[in-house]
């Protein structure tokens, strides 16, 4: 074969090689195709390379051109491989965004919420409506001392609220809080009357547990002192804050007895027909109030305690205060 025949069919080679490879290349269909294509073509083994090889039997003055000629080649269809390979990645994923599917208005399975006990609840909204009537919170601690549950209190050294059966005694004068009143006593040392406040939290007597009772249970204490408070303030009171909470139901005071309020009474509700007894009250004792400092003929009060339980036990129509002690979240969940 002549040298110049050889160049020819070189160049011819070349020539069919581009057109094959622009046309495979702008053919390939995905990523994985065309880097076959450039290994077929431009790799090392390769069609262009397969040319090139036929380039040793040229005469040297030949050479440059063809050479000139590959790298020229080499060159274009590199940058066809790229073109294509942006090409078919854009495409890719505005197929993905075409095709991809969320929807932003689908129902999410929901994050679980848990809320507060009834019993937390029921409290809060007793102190809530206090509040709006201008009283503030008081809160002291479960242990307390004889002296602040029950001497403070007027309650005497003999009395059956201090047996050993109802009351939970620790080591030395300490108790467990059989009521929150102590801590109205507390707040009297420490803040000068005027006062009006409530009290709410645990409270805890020896009682066995059944349908209504528990040793550990909860209430709230209301307690105002001024000069001039008389038993209509406290009847008032009471009156708009069961109206409030229960809504217009017939109420009814009883005459009562405790040691630290003269007079006392208890409060019925009539609900679902049948009375209910659901608080008690009535003017701190003017014993209570001396022992206290502060001077009986100037300063009234009255007084009223309440147990969170009943509150919320007929609110929700619950039959068994121990429901609200068992912690079964099929049952705590309705409220
Ligand atoms: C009830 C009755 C009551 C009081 C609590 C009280 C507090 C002070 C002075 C005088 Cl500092 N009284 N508290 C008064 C009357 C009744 O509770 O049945 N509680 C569940």
């Amino acid at each position: 074969m002549s040298d110049s025949v050889l160049l020819q069919q070189l160049k011819d080679q070349l020539e069919l090689l581009e057109i094959e490879a622009e046309k495979d290349i702008s053919a390939a269909s995905d990523m994985d195709a065309l880097e076959q294509l450039r290994v077929r073509y431009l790799g090392k083994k390769g069609r262009l390379s397969e040319i090139l090889g036929g380039m040793g039997r040229l005469p040297g003055s030949d050479r440059p051109l063809v050479g000139q000629r590959a790298n020229v080649l080499k060159e274009g269809l590199q940058n066809l491989l790229a073109d294509r390979l942006k090409t078919l990645k854009d495409q890719a994923l505005n197929d993905l965004i075409a095709n991809e599917i969320i929807d932003v208005t689908a129902p999410s399975s929901g994050i679980p919420a848990g809320h507060r006990h009834p019993l937390i609840k029921t409290s809060d909204e007793i102190v809530d409506l206090f509040c709006g009537l201008g009283y503030g919170v008081a809160e002291g601690p479960e242990v307390e001392t004889d002296h602040y549950n029950f001497t403070a209190l007027n309650i005497p050294k003999n009395h059956p609220a201090r047996d050993m059966q109802d009351t939970f005694y620790l080591s030395g004068n300490n108790l467990l809080r059989t009521h929150t009143s102590p801590v109205q006593i507390r707040f009297l040392e420490n803040n000068p009357p005027p006062v009006r406040i409530v009290s709410p939290g645990r409270v805890f007597r020896r009682d066995s547990v059944d349908a209504t009772h528990s040793p550990v249970f909860h209430q709230v204490e209301v307690l105002a002192i001024d000069e001039g408070l008389d038993f209509s303030h406290l009847r008032g009171t009471v009156m708009a804050f069961l109206k409030a909470f229960f809504g217009d139901l017939p109420v009814r005071f009883r005459a009562s007895y405790f040691p630290f309020t003269e007079p006392s009474a208890e409060v019925d509700v009539q609900w679902r027909g049948r009375w209910l007894e659901v608080m008690g009250c009535g003017m701190v004792d003017p014993a209570v109030l001396e022992g206290l400092g502060i001077d009986p003929e100037r300063w009234t009060g009255f007084a009223a305690g309440l147990g969170v339980e009943r509150f919320c036990m007929v609110r929700h129509g619950i039959d068994d205060i121990r429901r609200l002690y068992t912690s079964d979240l099929r049952f705590l969940e309705q409220f």
